[in-house]
């Protein structure tokens, strides 16, 4: 979060990181937010691999909106350049996204960054990179990206855990309701959501809720708060 050279102040992840999906839950990104909020969601990432730029920005300002009224943290999905022109919160970047040093140059030190691996090489990479946290999956296999890389598995998940050194981590891929506190209790510190909380947008906050009360009763693993 605070990249100075003398100073770093660790982002403490909630437990739960929701996604938006405007295709599987049927709304608007500012509609999700007010749903996730709503649910107890402090963190979301907007993602939408299908609108343009512009589109895109247009929800994403009145995402943001929705987010700043409730206190809740945004981070822009890809788009380094959406997230500058609105002030967003952050940025998640992938492996073929801009390199999260030219992010860092970009959003500044208080920009939270953070960059998704897909196997043990790729997050040890990322160790060294000028991010807030990494994301390691698909831990189980998903129907909500496209292309997506080879299913890892929880062995992975544990094994990028203890490379990982003080670095957050969410798992993502697949995590549901049933699944989830094994993905916790494997060492990640959040799980990211997509389609177990946002498909069904009539139970969205309902979902969310349950999703924390569920995982709220592991402590924490960084052990930092
Ligand atoms: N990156 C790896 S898996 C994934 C992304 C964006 C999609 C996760 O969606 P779901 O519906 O929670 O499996
Ligand atoms: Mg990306």
């Amino acid at each position: 979060m605070i990249h100075h050279s003398a100073i770093q102040v660790r982002l403490n992840l909630p437990k739960v990181y929701p996604i938006t999906h405007t295709r599987l839950s049927g709304l608007s990104h500012a509609e999700q937010v007010a749903r996730l909020i709503e649910g107890g969601a402090s963190l979301i990432q907007l993602r939408d691999k299908q609108a343009t730029p512009r589109e895109f920005y247009r929800q994403a300002a009145d995402a943001l909106q929705v987010a700043r009224d409730h206190h809740a943290i945004l981070v822009i999905n890809d788009r380094v350049d959406i997230a500058l022109a609105l002030k967003a919160d952050g940025v998640h970047l992938g492996q073929t996204d801009m390199p999260a040093e030219a992010a860092r140059r970009l959003l500044g030190d208080e920009a939270i960054i953070g960059f998704s691996t897909h196997n043990i090489e790729q997050a040890k990479l990322a160790t060294a990179l000028p991010i807030d946290y990494l994301a390691f999956g698909p831990v189980f296999p998903t129907s909500s990206k496209d292309n997506p890389d080879p299913v890892a598995g929880l062995e992975p998940l544990r094994e990028v855990c203890a490379i990982k050194g003080s670095l957050p981590l969410v798992a993502i891929g697949g995590i549901t309701f049933e699944n989830a506190l094994e993905v916790l209790k494997a060492g990640a510190d959040a799980i990211a959501l997509i389609s177990d909380l946002v498909a069904e947008a009539p139970r969205i906050s309902e979902k969310m809720r349950k999703m924390l009360a569920l995982t709220s009763i592991l402590a924490n693993n960084t052990g930092s708060s």
